[in-house]
């Protein structure tokens, strides 16, 4: 394996009916692109909003370097890559949460609210990569606990603390918060579909069995990117932007 090398040369094993090659190939250089686009802009933005962008481009670069890792794993192996996979998004997913505090600061979020969404992101993660990776045998009792971290972060943001500071600062923070509210409830949702396609419980018999990285691969680029966009989206409007 290669993965010293960012550009590994992967060319000659490249087959188009490969997907999952495929989107790690395609989701290697869109995050890429998105972290380009994050850190050129910062410049544009004053203090207050530096940090948001900077947050932004920080995961889809992290993100960036773990899927050329990854897609050299896949080329060389033609498995799952889940180690990366999860260290990947045990440094990404608690930045998502640091985005949600550091957009609802003006509306006076205290710094517990941050460390108790990325608590509940890492509870999230690390019962995640149990059944996924440790105890496989048992992957449908870690996914249900993981399943419930999860929940947690939902109800907070929907309907807990931070959606009443999200409240309180109404106007484009609250517009932003709400569309952020939907990623979380939506976007990643996807990925315990992909963890239930790639893992044995219960649920195999009604869902039958896939690719999980395809799955992931998707996600992660509406996630990333998307939840990046929405945070420039909002600074760009917050303030006036120097030419
Ligand atoms: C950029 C990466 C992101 C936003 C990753 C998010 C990952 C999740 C929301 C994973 C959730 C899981 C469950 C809710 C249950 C099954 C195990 C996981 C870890 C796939």
């Amino acid at each position: 394996m290669n993965s010293l090398l960012l550009f590994a040369d992967v060319s000659s094993k490249l087959d188009p009916t490969d997907y999952v090659g495929f989107t790690f190939f395609v989701g290697s250089m869109a995050m890429m692109a998105a972290s380009a686009f994050f850190f050129l802009s910062l410049s544009q933005f004053d203090n207050k909003w530096r940090t948001s962008i900077l947050v932004s481009g920080l995961i889809t670069f992290i993100a960036a370097v773990h899927y050329f890792y990854m897609r050299d794993y896949w080329f060389a192996n033609v498995e799952s890559p889940t180690f990366f996979r999860y260290v990947d998004w045990l440094l990404t997913v608690p930045l998502m949460c640091v985005e949600f505090y550091l957009i609802l600061k003006v509306a006076g979020a205290k710094k517990s609210l941050m460390w108790k969404l990325i608590f509940a992101s890492v509870v999230m993660l690390v019962t995640g990569y149990f059944g996924e990776a440790v105890f496989m045998s048992q992957a449908a009792l870690w996914g249900g606990i993981s399943g419930i971290a999860y929940f947690y972060i939902v109800y907070e943001i929907w309907l807990g603390g931070a959606k009443k500071l999200a409240v309180a600062a109404g106007g484009d923070i609250l517009n932003s918060h709400k569309i952020l509210c939907w990623f979380v409830l939506v976007g990643w949702a996807i990925y315990p579909l992909g963890y239930m396609l790639g893992t044995d419980g219960w649920y195999t018999s009604i869902i039958g069995t896939g690719s999980v990285d395809v799955v992931y691969n998707i996600a992660d680029a509406i996630n990333k990117i998307g939840f990046g966009l929405v945070i420039y989206a909002l600074a760009v409007k917050k303030q006036v932007v120097h030419s």
